[in-house]
């Protein structure tokens, strides 16, 4: 019928990966609904032709309703007009898509889980479709909320160095501070009150450009990205430093955090001596059906304890680092400890959408 041709059409156009620098010159409503309006067509049809190129997509019910809910965002957004002199309508329109898209990462998650148990799926690309599809869920609700934020400023939006999501003078260090201290309290939550780990931040500024010895590291970036990554890191670390300090009470093991940058990257290591990851569990630290946690700290953790970061937290935390052209890595040290390296682009004209790779689309061989 007319909705799958349409579908198919915009499925067959290139996305234009938009840049940092982009985002922030669209500030005005009709600049930032421009965008989106081009944008998210593209990007809704693709999703729904990658999730009709799974073989018996429709015995999921989780796909068949993310199809459904995809499907309903396409219709939406190319039924209503867009006039920049009366944009009511279209914000009407991007704020139910906001609303329809809550549930979409759990219901995936939960949907490819049962597919790999079901039919012998490979993780490996079981990883790669999600990858792809959580991706572009990334761009569509930077989109979303970028427009929400021109049409509607709120408070925080009007707060200065804010241009929607992103501060273009975010302080990374000030960030991985916050997200120590909220990895503390979820130690203590999660374990008890006497468990403790020591979190240490420093900042390298010991070059030699002028560049490099500013007092403060400042670059625009999306700071609910950076600390989401960083509780994420942390939440995994902490977690294997107390069991190792449980093991082996005596034994001082700081987790130590190094922001470090220069003209065009902003670096940050997070070392732990827990003891490391064992060489045969690598890989699956960035599935997303597997927990780097106990068995019991995973079941505690399905009770709605937020500590045990199995599941989706590392992958997503490595998405949101290769959206805007950074990176997320995980180096054991075996028997001493785990050192995560994160790079983001420093600036705004190279930090640039990373757009699903387009054999996502048609790709079906899972196996
Ligand atoms: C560990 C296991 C792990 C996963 C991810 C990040 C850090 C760490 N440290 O021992």
């Amino acid at each position: 019928e007319f909705l799958q041709a349409e579908v198919v059409f915009f499925a067959s156009r290139e996305p234009k990966s938009i840049t940092l620098r982009q985002i922030l010159d669209a500030k005005t409503p009709e600049q930032a609904a421009n965008l989106a309006y081009r944008e998210l067509p593209i990007r809704y049809a693709q999703r729904i032709l990658q999730i009709e190129a799974l073989p018996e997509w429709q015995a999921s019910r989780e796909l068949v309703e993310v199809h459904r809910l995809y499907s309903e965002n396409f219709k939406d957004i190319r039924l209503v007009e867009l006039d920049v002199k009366e944009l009511e309508p279209f914000t009407e329109v991007i704020e139910t898509i906001k609303g329809r898209m809550k549930e979409v990462i759990p219901m995936l998650a939960t949907a490819m889980r049962n597919l790999q148990w079901a039919d012998g799926y490979s993780e490996a690309a079981i990883v790669q479709w999600l990858d792809a599809f959580f991706l572009s869920r990334i761009g569509t609700e930077m989109l979303t909320s970028q427009y929400m934020a021109s049409a509607k400023p709120d408070a925080v939006a009007l707060r200065r160095r804010r241009v929607g999501v992103v501060d273009f003078a975010c302080d990374p260090v000030n960030i991985c501070e916050q997200a120590a201290r909220h990895a503390r309290k979820l130690v203590k939550q999660h374990y008890d009150e006497s468990a403790d780990v020591e979190i240490v931040v420093e900042s390298g500024v010991g070059g030699k450009s002028s560049f490099e010895i500013e007092s403060r590291i400042r670059f625009p970036y999306v700071p609910n990205y950076l600390f989401y990554i960083m509780v994420e890191l942390l939440k995994n670390s902490a977690r294997a430093t107390v069991e190792a300090q449980q093991e082996n009470p005596g034994q001082r093991r700081p987790i130590v955090i190094t922001v470090g940058a220069d003209r065009r990257e902003v670096a940050i290591r997070v070392w732990d001596q827990a003891g490391g990851i064992p060489f045969h569990a690598a890989e699956k630290v960035w599935s997303y059906m597997y927990s780097t946690a106990s068995k019991a700290a995973r079941e505690f953790d399905e009770q709605g304890t937020p500590l045990a970061g199995y599941g989706v937290g590392l992958p997503l935390s490595r998405l949101y680092a290769r959206y805007l052209g950074g990176a997320l890595y995980l180096q054991s040290m075996p028997g001493v400890g785990t050192c995560a390296y994160l790079y983001l682009k420093r600036l705004e004209s190279e930090a640039r959408e990373e757009l699903p790779e387009r054999s996502s689309v048609s790709s079906c061989s899972l196996v």
